[in-house]
């Protein structure tokens, strides 16, 4: 329900002697921030909003600003090339709750953007569909906020806005509001002044209207939220208990493996590298950051903890791929990952992605790809969930009550997962804890591992080797051919 024009300040320029703002806009891949959080500090003047993790949550705060009073409220970014399936459940509803933080709504949406982001045409539909998730009127109260963290002259965003369609698209859809705001520099207020102006003139253009915000929706939201809520912390309950009961049996005398074998599987690019890595507390595997795609398995060693560890890292299936879609060869290589530590893994570990919805065709894929193996394979697997840092303030039992295609997974493994932050090298307790973990799993397993079939592993052996054989076979033929070709085209063949 759209709210009547608010009173303004007597004597005054036109304006509402309050300002309420929200902070939109979508991540860089390579996980670099967008600048909302420093926007908002810059805006209010102040450190808080905090920018050392990834906001996870939508979040209000106010402050006294050039004599009004503002609220700034932050949220969460969404994927800037990914379309709204690839957005959290948990992220598309923390978008949503930001303009109820702000009652009765706000005047203007900062759609953030970095001055150095080249804005590729998927980018459009993208952020169509993301803000979708507000009603329709939101691009009518929305300026774009090119945040610098050194100031740019105004011909450099002239030609930034030259050469990229998708970021005069969003421009026009704005109406052509826009600014710049340096949020290395907190000194300069004037910015900020300049920017209240811009925001109290898209207000007047909106007759004195602000976003009207509809609050059974808010109220729907929350509720949602709370649902979630008592879920994870009826979930984090189990798992303690459950992990309370098999850390007896290893006190009781069931003495664990010093010596534990574990491979890792998972989609392409869900961290399975990088958390061999962490886990080995050394560079063993390649990282793909760009062009180090996991083919073959690879197996590395080393002591941690006081635990001998070998861990096999494996090639990863395209992430909505069938069993039938997935190539022969890795195939092989993925069933073969566990014939690479004989007898066979005390622990398989399953990587999956936090910071991107899994939707139905992803657990189909991740069904398929585990039918390579016995049944009994799930009762040897954790859900190895990566990019930690992504959760923010909110707990992976959150992530998982919001997400059925999770629960599925982590209730297959009978409620075993563990969080990973690969990119923090200084916490040793995750490793630590995750080997508690597998070694719980163990406890509890009547099979002490996940047996390998040896004939199998001979039969996979074979195959591999013939077609090893026909690729080198094809490599000599190709590069005899490209030989003679050059010498043709060298005139040395007559
Ligand atoms: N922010 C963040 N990035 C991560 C984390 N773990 C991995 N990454 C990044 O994710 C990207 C892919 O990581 P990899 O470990 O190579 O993933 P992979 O599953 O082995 O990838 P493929 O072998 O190509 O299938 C890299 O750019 C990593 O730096 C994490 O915990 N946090
Ligand atoms: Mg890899």
């Amino acid at each position: 329900m759209a709210e009547a024009p608010e009173v303004s300040n007597p004597g005054q320029r036109d304006v509402p002697p309050d300002l309420r703002i929200v902070l939109i806009g979508g991540r860089r891949l390579d996980g670099r921030p967008s600048g909302k959080s420093s926007a908002g500090n810059i805006i209010l003047g102040q450190s808080v909003f905090d920018t050392s993790r990834r906001t996870a949550q939508s979040e209000a705060r106010q402050q006294e600003v050039l004599s009004r009073h503002v609220t700034v409220v932050d949220t969460p970014g969404w994927w800037w090339i990914y379309t709204l399936q690839h957005t959290t459940k948990l992220d598309q509803i923390e978008i949503q709750k930001s303009v109820h933080l702000c009652p009765p709504g706000p005047h203007a949406f900062l759609l953030v953007i970095p001055n150095d982001l080249y804005l590729y045409p998927y980018v459009q539909p993208s952020l169509k569909q993301h803000l979708d998730l507000f009603s329709a009127e939101v691009f009518s109260h929305t300026i774009v906020l090119f945040t610098e963290a050194a100031p740019c002259s105004d011909e450099t965003l002239k030609s930034k806005f030259k050469r990229s369609p998708t970021l005069r698209w969003i421009l026009q859809q704005c109406g052509n509001r826009k600014h710049v705001l340096n949020i290395s520099d907190r000194e300069d207020r004037a910015q900020v002044k300049m920017l209240f102006e811009k925001i109290d003139a898209m207000v007047a253009d909106n007759r004195g209207r602000h976003y009207s915000v509809d609050g059974a929706h808010g109220n729907a939201l929350r509720e949602e939220m709370k649902v979630w809520a008592e879920g994870a912390s009826k979930r984090f309950d189990q798992v303690q208990k459950q992990r309370k009961e098999l850390r007896a049996l290893i006190e009781g005398g069931k003495v664990p493996p010093e010596h534990l074998r574990l491979v890792i599987i998972g989609a392409h690019y869900a961290a399975r590298s990088s958390a061999g890595n962490t886990i080995l507390g050394k560079s063993a595997f390649d990282v793909n950051n760009g062009d180090r795609r996991t083919t073959c398995c690879k197996i590395s060693h080393s002591l941690v903890a006081d635990r001998r560890l070998t861990v096999v890292d494996s090639p990863g299936w395209f992430y909505i791929h069938t069993l039938q879609e997935t190539s022969e060869m890795d195939k092989l290589e993925i069933e073969n990952s566990m014939n690479l530590c004989p007898p066979g893994p005390h622990a398989v570990l399953l990587g999956i992605p936090l910071a991107t919805a899994v939707n139905p065709s992803y657990l189909r894929s991740v069904q398929e790809q585990m039918s390579l193996f016995r049944e009994e394979i799930w009762k040897h697997t954790i859900v190895l969930f990566a990019r930690g840092d992504w959760l923010g303030v909110k707990t992976v039992e959150e992530r998982i009550e919001s997400d059925e295609v999770l629960q599925w997974m982590v209730n297959k493994c009978e409620n075993r997962y563990h969080v990973l932050n690969n990119k923090d090298h200084s916490d040793k307790t995750q490793v630590e804890e995750l080997l508690d973990k597998i070694e719980e799993m163990w406890a509890g397993n009547e099979n002490p591992y996940y047996e390998v079939d040896p004939s199998r592993a001979a039969e996979i052996e074979a195959k591999k080797e013939a077609g090893d054989k026909k690729a080198k076979r094809i490599k000599e033929i190709t590069g005899r051919q490209s030989r003679v070709l050059k010498e043709l085209f060298e005139g040395k063949i007559h």
